[in-house]
C-alpha cells in the first residue's frame, strides 16, 4: 500500500490515542512513552563520583564522542559521515517511503483518480497533519498530469516537502550573553538528559565552558546519569540530593556559573514530579529562579519530544509552550520510528523553531535540522 509513512494502521491508531491519553497524565506523573523510564547511563563503567563542584575534565575514550571531537577530520569527510548517520537514522521511514511509491503506480504509468484518492484518504489519516496533507494533495492534483511514473512523484513530493520546511526557521538563537542559559524540559523518557550530554559535548568541543544543572532532581538515577554525561562532555555539573528543590539547584547553578565565567548553561529538568506537585508550576518556578540571578535567562527553553509518539508530540509541545514559552524543539528517536512525517507535521502545527532532531543514540546522531539534507536524507 502506498504512502504507509503517512498512514496508520488501525492498532497504531489505537496504541497512539493510548500513548496520548497516557502522556497527558504523565505530565504530572507517569511513564515514558516508549519504556525507557530509567534509561541505562552510556557507560556503566565510568565513575560516578564527581563532586557537585568538581569539573569533569578527563579524556573521552568512547570512539562515538572522539570522532566528534576530532580535529583531525576535514569537514567535508566529517559531513558525509553525519549525512550517512542522517541517513541510516531515517531507514525506516524512507524504506517504506520510497518502497510504496514504487508498488503506488503497479503497471500505470500516470496518476489517475483511483491514485489520487487513495492517496487523499492516506495523507488525511496520517502523522503529516491534515492542513498539509490537504496542501500537498492540492499540489499533486495541480501537476498530476505532468508527474510520470514513481519517480517523478517522489522528485514532487521532495520538493513540496522541502518547500514546506524551508518556512521554518532553524536558526538557534545568538549566543550575545555569557553565560547563556538553556533550559531543557519535556515529558519523561524522551531524551532530556542524553540531549543535554550530547549538547554539552558539542559545545566544550566548541571550546567552550560549560555547565549543567542537575534540576532534575525525581530520582537518584537521574543525578548519576547526568554526572557520567557531565564526566563525558567535559562539563561543570551542580547537583544536589535526590528529592531536593529543582528551582534551587537552578539558583546555585546560576550562581556558580557567573562565579566560575562559564559559557553555556545547560538546565535538567524531570518529565515527571511526585503526585501532587504540577510539573508546569514547578518548570515556572525553576524559570523564575533562574531569572532572579540572570535577569534576561534563560535565554532559550528548549522542548525536547520523542518522535515515536507521534501526534502526541504536537499536543504536548502546545501544552508546554504555553505554560512556559518554547523558543526551540529537539526531536529524538526518528530512527525509531517509520512515520518520519512528523517533522513535518510538528513544523507546521507550532511556529517554532525545530532545531536537532535525534536518529539514534550517538553523540552525532543529535543533529542541527537542515530541512535539505532532511529532505535528501528522505528520497
Ligand atoms: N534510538 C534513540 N534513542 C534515543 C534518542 N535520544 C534519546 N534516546 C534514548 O532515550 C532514552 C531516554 O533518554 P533520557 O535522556 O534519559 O530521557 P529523559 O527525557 O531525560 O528522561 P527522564 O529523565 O526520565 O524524564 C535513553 O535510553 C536514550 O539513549 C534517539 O534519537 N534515538
Ligand atoms: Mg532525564
Amino acid at each position: 500500500m502506498a504512502f504507509n509513512w503517512f498512514k496508520k494502521s488501525a492498532s497504531e491508531i489505537a496504541s497512539d490515542n493510548k500513548q496520548g491519553e497516557e502522556s497527558n497524565n504523565e505530565i504530572e506523573a507517569g511513564s515514558p512513552a516508549n519504556g525507557n523510564a530509567h534509561p541505562t547511563p552510556p557507560s556503566p563503567e565510568m565513575d560516578t563520583t564527581v563532586s557537585s563542584s568538581e569539573t569533569g575534565d578527563q579524556t573521552d575514550t568512547d570512539p562515538e564522542n572522539a570522532s566528534c571531537v576530532g580535529a583531525s577530520d576535514s569537514s567535508t569527510h566529517k559531513q558525509a559521515g553525519l549525512f550517512k548517520r542522517l541517513k541510516s537514522g531515517l531507514s525506516k521511514t524512507r524504506d517504506i517511503l520510497t518502497t510504496d511509491i514504487d508498488k503506488l503506480f503497479g503497471s500505470k504509468k500516470q496518476i489517475d483518480e483511483d491514485v489520487l484518492e487513495e492517496l487523499e484518504e492516506l495523507l488525511i489519516t496520517s502523522d503529516i497533519g491534515v492542513q498539509t496533507a490537504m496542501a500537498l494533495m492540492k499540489t499533486i492534483t495541480k501537476k498530476a498530469a505532468k508527474i510520470e511514473g514513481p519517480e517523478a512523484l517522489k522528485e514532487t513530493l521532495k520538493q513540496e516537502l522541502l518547500s514546506l520546511l524551508e518556512g521554518i526557521q532553524t536558526a538557534p538563537a545568538p549566543r550575545t550573553t555569557k553565560p547563556h542559559v538553556i533550559m531543557v524540559v519535556g515529558v519523561n523518557g524522551v531524551g532530556k538528559t542524553t540531549t543535554i550530554g550530547k549538547l554539552a559535548a558539542r559545545a566544550t568541543a566548541e571550546g567552550g565552558r560549560v555547565l549543567i544543572a542537575a534540576a532534575d532532581t525525581f530520582r537518584a538515577a537521574a543525578i548519576e546519569q547526568l554526572t557520567i554525561w557531565a564526566q563525558r562532555a567535559g562539563a561543570d555539573i551542580v547537583k544536589h540530593k535526590s528529592n531536593a528543590d529543582p528551582a534551587a539547584v537552578a539558583f546555585d547553578s546560576m550562581e556558580a556559573a557567573l562565579a566560575r565565567d562559564v559559557d553555556t548553561v545547560f538546565v535538567d529538568t524531570a518529565g515527571r514530579l511526585h503526585t501532587k506537585v504540577n510539573l508546569m508550576e514547578e518548570l515556572k518556578k525553576i524559570k523564575r529562579t533562574i531569572t532572579k540571578k540572570i535577569p534576561d535567562a534563560p535565554h532559550e527553553v528548549l522542548l525536547v519530544l520523542d518522535a515515536t509518539t507521534g501526534q502526541n508530540a504536537v499536543s504536548q509541545a502546545k501544552l508546554f509552550h504555553d505554560a512556559i514559552g518554547v523558543s526551540g524543539l529537539v526531536l529524538t528517536k526518528l530512527d525509531g520510528t517509520a512515520k518520519g512525517g512528523i517533522v513535518i507535521s510538528i513544523s507546521q502545527a507550532l511556529n517554532i523553531p525545530m532545531q536537532f532532531i535525534g536518529v539514534g543514540e550517538g553523540i552525532e546522531d543529535l543533529q542541527p535540522f537542515n530541512p535539505e539534507l532532511f529532505a535528501d536524507a528522505l528520497f
